[in-house]
């Protein structure tokens, strides 16, 4: 904890030097516009007074986006310092930029997750956003209750994805949001982005080792993007044994846009497909991958 401090503060200090600097050519201008002492009144920070609840599982933990414009005719530093409430963590707790002068129309902004332990109690908490030194916007952050889990759980929902690759159209996490609607594939569809080279895998880390019987995996399939033109066709379904990797079904030639796996149950802590081929032969679209226990 101490040494994240350390680290914060010399970033800080970095980016403050240049600031100064920057103040000190424009300080004329800064006077003129009547803000509060050392702030920089002429960047407009932009950010949700409220990130809406989700539960702390790591594909379905939430984000948020801000942005800095400056408001002058000219350019300036901007130091923006992002902090929130243990145990929730952000992935991003500095965004220190260049603003050119407003005439330019620019905005900088990033996407900032929100990481939640699994063991979060539900409830809210604040994040603070700090602009050059000074508290500039507060964010209440929902925290939701895990999901029961009860034996029809799907036990690959909001759980650690990971792909070979995934392009970057799409989220990693898309493959398993609970959202299986092939008619929303930009926003909760996944897929690699090696266009035409196979294999590609995707997968899901469970929670801790279950019992594994059945696999559920949708593939690309609405009306403007049928599964017999743009689907997975050549799959292995794999999950993750204390023995190692065990194919549990090999699909060939499919054209579906849904491919059921049912097998004897097994004890397992990971969940892959892998797929040799799709039927556009270029990438390996997956809309949702879900996991039972039989
Ligand atoms: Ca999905």
């Amino acid at each position: 904890m101490h040494r994240r401090t350390k680290v914060l503060a010399g970033a800080g200090a970095a980016a403050l030097l240049v600031t100064s600097l920057a103040g000190a050519a424009f300080a004329g201008e800064w006077g003129g516009r009547g803000g509060g002492p050392g702030h920089h009144s002429v960047v407009a920070l932009s950010a949700p007074g409220r990130v809406a609840a989700a539960p702390p599982l790591p594909c379905l933990s939430s984000s948020f986006g801000v942005g800095l414009t400056n408001t002058s005719d000219e350019p300036v530093f901007a130091d923006l310092d992002l902090a929130v409430e243990a145990p929730l963590s952000l992935s991003r707790r500095v965004l220190s930029t260049y603003l050119p002068a407003a005439d330019a129309g620019y905005t900088a902004g990033a996407e900032v997750e929100v990481r939640m332990p699994r063991d979060t109690a539900p409830g809210s908490y604040l994040a603070t956003l700090s602009l050059d030194g000074e508290p500039a916007q507060r964010i209440t952050v929902e925290v939701a209750p895990l999901p029961e889990r009860g034996p029809d759980a799907n036990l690959a929902l909001g759980e650690q994805a990971y792909a070979s690759s995934t392009h970057s159209n799409v989220r990693l996490c898309g493959g398993v949001d609970g959202n299986t609607d092939s008619a929303q594939w930009g926003a909760s569809g996944t897929h690699d982005a090696t266009s035409g080279v196979f294999p590609d895998t995707y997968g899901v880390n469970l929670a801790e080792s279950a019992t594994v019987g059945r696999v559920e995996l949708y593939t690309l399939d609405s009306a403007r993007y049928p599964a017999a033109r743009m689907g997975l066709r050549d799959v292995d379904i794999q999950v993750h044994t204390a023995e190692g990797w065990r194919t549990v079904e090999e699909v060939r030639g499919n054209e579906a846009g849904h491919i059921t796996a049912a097998f004897a149950p097994v004890l397992a802590d990971r969940v892959q497909v892998v797929t040799y081929d799709s039927n556009d032969h270029k990438y390996s679209r997956i809309v949702e991958l879900e996991v039972y226990a039989s």
